[in-house]
């Protein structure tokens, strides 16, 4: 693994979130960080008060936007062209960061051959932004001292997610903003914990801490603490396993913690999937559309029902606490794991905890083998350096930042200082290519989805607030003025939305949020759900759903 974005391997952000109100210049790309990010949004406008210049791309007019500089208004999926056109106009015009590409970076010439052909021209071309303004992003966010580029699901939730996240990283590179304060190549988190999620080694080809593996020496590493032969085959993908399920060579499935019959891309396609398997056991704080079809659910108490820790966007670990007790049944999840494995008859991990000299309390040793949120993150510790030095006693107060290796280390606010992991970090050169299905005289419009900042993903948890609904009850779909009056749609008239996938019926919503020819509907409403209509293609490396781009057409509901 070359390239920058593979040390970008955590999809942690290289900085810290204190950090944006001291930079220069802010890009913001792909993210609607005023309804999704509220708290960054915050910093990202007071970055603003302090005289810093934000550059917002998105195809919608968001929020941000009217605290922006300049708004670049790209077609979805064109974001590649977009960013080697801005990288065009940098090297045309001087801006790059000579002793940085010289001391950090490989494979500078063959990228910057490739950029010759990106002018401003050819970028407004395929991405209909004024050249003017891609000279214009050049020059704010060339020029700044520190830029720092803060992007999300508009960049990656693309068939070329990935290639999209490499050019962010090769604009970061070639102006050295990366290793620095107040700068770098920064991914918002999604959901609370998707951090600590990753951290522990939730991805088919880590163990915790990021460890391969494939590697033997790191698998032989679990395997003495774990007292298990492990796999030593990368596994699937969340999205990968539909496909699977669909074809018949995934047979049983343990879901926790997520709601795939509404969040995953092609709903026709994911019920097939989960009908074909044999056995399908879901854990959930609420009865979920998942949860509906299982053969066995277990009821999980919710965040302010349990110990733990959860690990934040900057890789902040904080100490979350029980605050309230779980209604009826429901139990913590950790407590659901351990019962599973005394009943399969797995206590090793308790065993070498202790073997290894760690303080395991009496109480713990006669309660069945149970292990306590604390020891398993200490057992975390011991296989993965980038914890090892935080307890639970370093983490009161405010938590700590990883890499923290040792007891005495103050954690670590940015990536990449002096370094990168991979020691000098490749350009890449990057080609652009089209989105999975674009629109064509059957479908004529792109349909993008995404979030609104009063509901959170699939309902199951937002949609139960009275308070929440009070404010939005229903979905709608986001459509320009031009196309509603060629169209003869009123706002707030019911219309449906088709693609080659199914088809809902939901509010149009007439303004200029949206440009011509796009449409928008948020992922949150059960009875219009837009993941009826979205393509379930994948990026071929990340694997992850062009949840952003598909083909639909929009008609007028006659009776
Ligand atoms: N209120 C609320 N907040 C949330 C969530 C929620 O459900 N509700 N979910 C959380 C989670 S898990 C996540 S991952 C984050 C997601 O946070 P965001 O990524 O900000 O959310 P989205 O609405 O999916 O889409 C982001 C933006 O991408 C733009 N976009 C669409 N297509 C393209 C494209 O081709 N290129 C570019 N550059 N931009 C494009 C959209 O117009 C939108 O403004 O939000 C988190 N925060
Ligand atoms: N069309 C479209 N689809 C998308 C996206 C998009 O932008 N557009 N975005 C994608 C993204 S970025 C994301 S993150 C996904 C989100 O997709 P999901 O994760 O499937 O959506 P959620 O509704 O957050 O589901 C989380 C489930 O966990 C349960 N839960 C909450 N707390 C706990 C707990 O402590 N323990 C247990 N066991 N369960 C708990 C909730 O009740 C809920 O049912 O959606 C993806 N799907
Ligand atoms: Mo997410």
């Amino acid at each position: 693994m070359a390239g920058l974005a593979a040390a970008f391997g955590s999809g942690a952000m290289s900085n810290s979130v204190a950090e944006i109100e001291r930079t220069d210049a802010l890009f913001v790309i792909g993210s609607n960080t005023t309804e999704n990010h509220p708290v960054f949004a915050l910093r990202m406008k007071k970055a603003v008060r302090n005289g810093a210049k934000l550059i917002v791309a998105d195809p919608r007019k968001i929020p941000l936007v009217k605290f922006a500089h300049l708004w670049l208004r790209h077609k979805p999926g064109t974001d590649i062209a977009l960013i080697n056109s801005i990288m065009h106009v940098i090297l045309e015009e001087d801006l790059e960061d000579k002793d940085f590409i010289t001391e950090r970076t490989t494979d500078f010439e063959t990228f910057k051959k490739n950029l010759k052909s990106y002018t401003p021209e050819y970028g407004e071309k395929i991405t209909g932004v004024p050249r003017e303004d891609i000279i214009e992003a050049a020059r704010i966010y060339g020029t700044a001292k520190n830029a720092g580029i803060y992007y999300t699901m508009g960049i990656t939730q693309h068939s070329m997610g990935t290639n999209n996240v490499f050019s962010l990283a090769n604009l970061a590179m070639l102006t050295g903003n990366l290793g620095k304060e107040s700068a770098g190549v920064n991914p918002l988190r999604g959901q609370n914990n998707v951090q600590g999620c990753c951290d522990m080694g939730c991805s088919p080809n880590v163990f915790p801490g990021y460890q391969s593996v494939t590697d033997p020496e790191i698998r032989m590493k679990f395997e003495d603490v774990w007292g298990k032969s492990l796999p030593d085959k990368i596994g699937l993908t969340a999205t990968e396993m539909i496909h699977s399920m669909k074809d018949g060579s995934l047979k049983g499935m343990y879901v926790m913690g997520e709601n795939p019959v509404m969040s995953d891309p092609n709903t026709q396609h994911t019920l097939e999937a989960f009908q074909n398997l044999d056995f399908l056991v879901v854990q959930d704080i609420f009865l979920s559309e998942t949860a509906a079809l299982a053969d066995v659910v277990l009821p999980a108490a919710s965040f302010a029902e349990k110990d733990g820790t959860f690990t934040n966007s900057e890789r902040r670990v904080q100490l979350v606490r029980k605050a309230v007790s779980s209604p009826g049944q429901a139990k913590n999840d950790l407590w659901i794991i351990n019962n599973l494995m005394n009943r399969m008859g797995f206590n090793h991990v308790f065993e070498s905890i202790r073997a290894l000299g760690f303080k395991v309390p009496d109480e713990t040793r006669s309660n069945n083998n149970f292990i306590t949120p604390e020891q398993a993150f200490m057992e975390a510790g011991l296989l993965w350096q980038g914890i090892r030095g935080m307890t639970y006693q370093r983490l009161k107060g405010d938590g700590l930042q990883w890499p923290c290796p040792t007891q005495n280390h103050p954690g670590t606010p940015y990536l990449f200082k002096d370094t990168f992991p991979i020691g000098k970090a490749a350009f890449r050169s990057i080609v652009p290519t089209e989105s999975n299905e674009l629109p064509d005289n059957d479908y004529p419009f792109i349909l993008t989805t995404g979030r609104i900042l009063f509901q959170y993903h699939t309902g199951t948890m937002s949609r139960k607030s009275k308070a929440l609904e009070a404010v939005a009850p229903e979905s709608f779909v986001e459509l320009n003025e031009e196309d509603a009056v060629e169209m003869e749609i009123s706002d707030a008239e019911k219309v449906t939305v088709t693609s080659r996938r199914g088809s809902i019926t939901l509010k149009a919503k007439v303004g200029e949020r949206v440009g011509k020819g796009v449409l928008f509907i948020p992922f949150h409403y059960t009875e219009a759900s837009a993941n009826k209509l979205t393509n379930n293609a994948l990026d071929p490396i990340s694997k992850i759903a062009e949840a952003k781009v598909c083909a639909v057409k929009l008609e007028k509901v006659t009776r």
